[in-house]
Order: structure tokens, then C-alpha cells, then sequence
């Protein structure tokens, strides 16, 4: 390995090329200030990752504000709302007609080629499959990030990092044990996602509880569904075949109510996806700012993982270009409280959502289930409540 180490320097230092560090990029480089993000797998690791599924209000909108949105209008399906169910009955949730938002069925995959190519198109600097990635002197006005890339030590320094590092990242253990807080919920089940080459037989996503176990259907495009269901914590995705998964889902969804019929298809992925939900806090510790996966994870229930890293994202970004352009620190020091605010908001309804859907061995947790679906049913106060949870409350609110 050649030792001599290669430094670069920039505004910001970005660690993570998801979804909130190419977006972070993207719209820092729209107000001048320049950014070099490091990653640690490959472009194709990372384009490749299935993921989330639905785009909330703000999340489109800050798309489209930011020159983001086209083929999302071409290739997103726009959704009034979602049906819950649960046996013997069905309620369609109308976001538009309760608060005036919708959301975008819209693959995370699809969301990241669009960051790319916007990326790329723009020359931005982007450092693919980094080992040893370092994070240094965040206490000091000149952070920095080491890593070896290509063989070859390299050092970039910034004014500021970002760690957008998700979940396994190293930026989220690089806040100090005595600032720190954490806390951390794990759910006694796990999701069975797959994805299949046919049809939806749904128009809109259906979140089901069913004695059995939850199940939900959404889908990625008029020829391909995506559909979960609810298995213990350390299911082996081979212990379920085709056949089962297909008859599972099809109990749990209300195959045959109302002549409604769930249609199978080839499987083409499957994988088991435990649940958790977690917020480290402080978001910001000197010239280190966390946003998206490194500082918080909710359980999909509630369509949030991503939308939440977007949200994260579009409140950074003001606050670093004011830090950076004018060493104006306002934004940046209100950053962590104004982000936290919409963290524990999404925490809260994803954990409201996991708990109200997914059974659990206690009959009394059935009944209370049983009955928070029936007042959805018959209360317009609270299917607006949680339309307006769902479809996402503005940015920065
Ligand atoms: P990401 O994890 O997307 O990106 C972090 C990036 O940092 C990755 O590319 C990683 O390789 C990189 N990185 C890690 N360590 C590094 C290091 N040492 N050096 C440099 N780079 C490093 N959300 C939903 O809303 N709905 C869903 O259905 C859903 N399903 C999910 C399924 C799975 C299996 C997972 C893991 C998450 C799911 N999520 C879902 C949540 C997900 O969409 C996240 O919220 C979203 O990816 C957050 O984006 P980022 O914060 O950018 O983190
Ligand atoms: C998805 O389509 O992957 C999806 C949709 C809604 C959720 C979770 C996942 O709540």
C-alpha cells in the first residue's frame, strides 16, 4: 500500500452515499457549498438494496423543488390514501378527502438512481468502497475524515461532517458516551418481505391485522407487488416456501371478503426484516452532524425510514450552507432540537402502527387492537389523525 496519504479539502464531509447523503449533497451544491462523500460499498451495493416504498407529501414536493421529481412523475403512482383491514372488514383511509395530502408509491431504489444520476451529472465527488473510515477533531472548527480508498490512504478535510452513515455507521458512536442518549425498542417479531412479478390486487396499500399475524400489500409498479407479513424474530426466510407465503398472505388479507381476491405470482426476492425502533440524541456534537439511519431507525410500519432521512435532510442543509457560506451557526445549533422534533413525532406513530397490527400471544393486546381499528372505522377525528401522520406533517413543522 502506497503510505503516502492524499488530502482533500472541502466545505462538508459526507459519510454515507444513501439516500440522506446524496440528497444532502445535492442540495448544499445548489447554494455553492461543496461537499466530497464517502462510501463504504460499491455504487452498485448501494443502487441495489431494497428498500422503502412510499414517499410522503414533503418528501415529493422537496423532490420536485429540487429538480428531483421528474421521472418520479412519470414512473410514481399517487395514492389517496390506504385500506386497513382485519377479519371481515375493510376501511379505506382517505388522506386527501381528511387533511388534503397524499403519498407516492415511489421504490427508495428508483429514488436513489434519481440522486445519482443528479450526482453524477454534476461532477459531484463521490468515494466508493472506502475501508478503515475515521472520523477526527470534531471537537475543532477542522474535522476531518480519514480512510484508505483504492489502496491509498486519503484525508479529507471540511468545516463541517456529516454523518449520513446509516444504522452501521461509525458517526453515531463518534458522539462522546458522556453526551450521548439512546433509546432503543425491539420488537418481538419480524417482517417476511418479497417482492413478485405480478399484478397488484390492490389499487392501494393494505395494512392487515389478523389473528395469525400482520400482513400488508403495497407494490412497486403495475407489474410488480411487494408484500410482507408478520414471522417471529429469527425466522430462516427458507422455512417458508412459495405456496405458504402466497396462502399466508391471502388468510391475512382477506382473500375472498367481498369477492376481493389476492392474486399470486412469481417470487423474485425474499428476506426477513427484524424490527426496531431507535433515536440517539444529541443529532449534532461540534462540527459532526447526524442525519437519516445514523441517529434514528423506525419499524416500517409507518413508511418513515426514509421519509425521515429526507426530513433530516431538509433541515441540514439550510443550517450548513449558513454555517459555511455566512459562519452564521444559528440554524446549526437549533439543528439537532428542530430535527429531534419530527424524529420522536415518526417514532411515535411508527410504534403506534407496529403495536395496533401486529399480534402478539395476549388476547387482551387483541382486543385493544380490535378496538383502536373499530374507532378508526367510526371516527373521521381519527382516521384524519392518523392520515395526517401517515401522509406526513411539513418539514420543520
Ligand atoms: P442508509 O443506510 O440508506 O445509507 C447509509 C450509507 O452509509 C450506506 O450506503 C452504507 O453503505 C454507508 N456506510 C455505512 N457505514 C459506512 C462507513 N463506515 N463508511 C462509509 N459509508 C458507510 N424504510 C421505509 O420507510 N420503508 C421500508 O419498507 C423500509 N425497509 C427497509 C428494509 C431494510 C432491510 C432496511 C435496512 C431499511 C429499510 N427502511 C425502510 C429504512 C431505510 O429506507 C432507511 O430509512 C433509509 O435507507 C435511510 O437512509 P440513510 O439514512 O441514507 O441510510
Ligand atoms: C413498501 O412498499 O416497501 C412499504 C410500504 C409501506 C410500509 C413499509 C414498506 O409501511
Amino acid at each position: 500500500m502506497n503510505s503516502i496519504e492524499s488530502t482533500l479539502r472541502t466545505d462538508v464531509v459526507i459519510i454515507g452515499a444513501g439516500p440522506a447523503g446524496l440528497l444532502l449533497s445535492h442540495l448544499l451544491a445548489a447554494q455553492g457549498v461543496e461537499s466530497v462523500v464517502v462510501e463504504s460499498r460499491s455504487a452498485e451495493y448501494v443502487a441495489s438494496r431494497i428498500r422503502a416504498g412510499i414517499l410522503e407529501h414533503s418528501t415529493v414536493d422537496l423532490l420536485r423543488e429540487h429538480g428531483l421529481g421528474e421521472r418520479l412523475e412519470h414512473e410514481g403512482d399517487e395514492h389517496r390514501g390506504i385500506y386497513l383491514a382485519w377479519p371481515e372488514e375493510k376501511i379505506h383511509i382517505d388522506f386527501v378527502d381528511l387533511i388534503g395530502r397524499s403519498v407516492w408509491v415511489y421504490g427508495q431504489t428508483e429514488v436513489q438512481k434519481d440522486l445519482v444520476a443528479a450526482r453524477s451529472a454534476a461532477g459531484q465527488e463521490v468515494l466508493y468502497e472506502c475501508a478503515d473510515v475515521e472520523l477526527h477533531d470534531l471537537e475543532s472548527e477542522r474535522p476531518a475524515v480519514t480512510m484508505i480508498h483504492e489502496g491509498r490512504p486519503v484525508r479529507v478535510e471540511g468545516r463541517v461532517v456529516a454523518g449520513c452513515d446509516g444504522s452501521f455507521g461509525p458517526s453515531r458512536a463518534a458522539v462522546p458516551d458522556a453526551v450521548r442518549h439512546t433509546w432503543e425498542k425491539v420488537y418481538p417479531y419480524s417482517w417476511l418481505g418479497i417482492l413478485a412479478d405480478v399484478a397488484p390486487s390492490t389499487d392501494e396499500l393494505i395494512y392487515a391485522w389478523h389473528p395469525d399475524g400482520f400482513a400488508m400489500h403495497s407494490m412497486r409498479s403495475a407489474s410488480v407487488s411487494r408484500l410482507y407479513l408478520q414471522v417471529p424474530n429469527g425466522t430462516p426466510v427458507d422455512e417458508w416456501s412459495d405456496d405458504r407465503i402466497w396462502d399466508a398472505l391471502a388468510q391475512r388479507l382477506g382473500h375472498g371478503h367481498d369477492g376481493w381476491e389476492l392474486t399470486p405470482g412469481p417470487i423474485t426476492d425474499k428476506s426477513v426484516l427484524p424490527m426496531r425502533s431507535y433515536v440517539q440524541t444529541p443529532m449534532r456534537h461540534g462540527s459532526l452532524f447526524l442525519a437519516g439511519d445514523s441517529a434514528h431507525i423506525v419499524p416500517p410500519t409507518g413508511a418513515k425510514g426514509l421519509n425521515l432521512a429526507v426530513a433530516d435532510v431538509g433541515v441540514l442543509a439550510p443550517a450548513l450552507i449558513d454555517l459555511v457560506k455566512s459562519k452564521d451557526s444559528r440554524l446549526a445549533d437549533a439543528y439537532s432540537g428542530d430535527a429531534l422534533r419530527r424524529v420522536w413525532r415518526c417514532t411515535h406513530f411508527s410504534w403506534w402502527m407496529t403495536t395496533m397490527l401486529h399480534t402478539s400471544d395476549d388476547p387482551f393486546d387483541s382486543q385493544l387492537q380490535l378496538s383502536q381499528l373499530r374507532w378508526l372505522a367510526s371516527s373521521e377525528a381519527g382516521r384524519a389523525g392518523l392520515a395526517e401522520n401517515y401522509a406526513g406533517l411539513p418539514i420543520g413543522f
